[in-house]
């Protein structure tokens, strides 16, 4: 077994544990171990706070540093390209700051980011009126997928700093996505490719059950609670 199967099968058994719990018991309040209400106010349903950064992924670390990086626009869209890191950095940039919501239930606030926002590759690649969706891929072999509606909201950014520093490697250097509003898995590290699609196609994670709308203000992980997760 490769140390990506392992990870894969761990991250399956948490998600059939939190399947099975959800059908006895669908209170998962005392999951919220903050007595702070600030802080409360800010966590979704079932996390609690970490002041660590926690690092996720398959266990494949691919090596890329700004020279060999580059971003691929393909599939349905009038402009297919790829931008080098150069490219890239003279786009349009804001710095935002933002909550990362992990699914196996850790969040970490007030992450200062700087990047380009994803609408801006979209102006760039002019996608087709029927790609509706999108796939984005990282050089690690992940993927990825979600609604260009959403990608398209002014806070999902491809970053490259973080907290004034560069993005170090472990978080998915030189550039990765996020998308605050979701579950972080849906924020490609080692980011490689973006692919505009007139139908939906799942990524990794939303292969193996995890849900494709991901919104942790409604506990929504896994994509069919009643489904046996393999
Ligand atoms: N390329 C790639 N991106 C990825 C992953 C991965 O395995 N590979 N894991 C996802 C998951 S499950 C999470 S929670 C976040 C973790 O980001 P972090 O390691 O910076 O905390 O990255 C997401 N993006
Ligand atoms: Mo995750």
């Amino acid at each position: 077994m490769t140390s990506t199967d392992r990870i894969v099968r761990s991250r399956l058994n948490r998600m059939a544990r939190v399947v099975s719990q959800k059908h006895t018991d669908s209170d998962t309040s005392d999951l919220d171990e903050s007595s702070n209400e600030s802080v409360k106010s800010k966590l979704p349903p079932g996390q609690h706070e970490t002041k660590k950064w926690p690092v996720l992924d398959l266990g494949i670390r691919p090596t890329i540093s700004t020279e060999t990086w580059s971003l691929t626009l393909k599939g349905h869209c009038k402009y297919p390209q790829t931008l080098s890191w150069n490219a890239f950095k003279q786009l349009k940039h804001i710095q935002q700051t933002s909550d990362f919501h992990c699914v196996t239930t850790w969040s970490r606030f007030d992450l200062h980011w700087e990047g380009v926002p994803f609408k801006e590759l979209v102006a760039l690649a002019c996608p087709d009126p029927k790609a509706q969706f999108v796939l984005c891929h990282g050089y690690d072999g992940y993927s990825t997928n979600l609604s260009l509606e959403h990608a398209t909201n002014s806070d999902v950014l491809l970053v490259h700093q973080v907290d004034n520093q560069p993005l170090s490697y472990e978080h998915g250097g030189p550039v990765r996505m996020i998308t605050p509003q979701l579950y972080a898995w849906k924020g490609t590290k080692w980011i490689s490719a973006i692919e505009f699609l007139t139908e939906e196609s799942l990524g990794f994670w939303e292969l193996r059950g995890y849900s494709n709308t991901a919104d942790p203000w409604t506990d929504d992980r896994y994509s069919d609670p009643h489904s046996d997760p393999q």
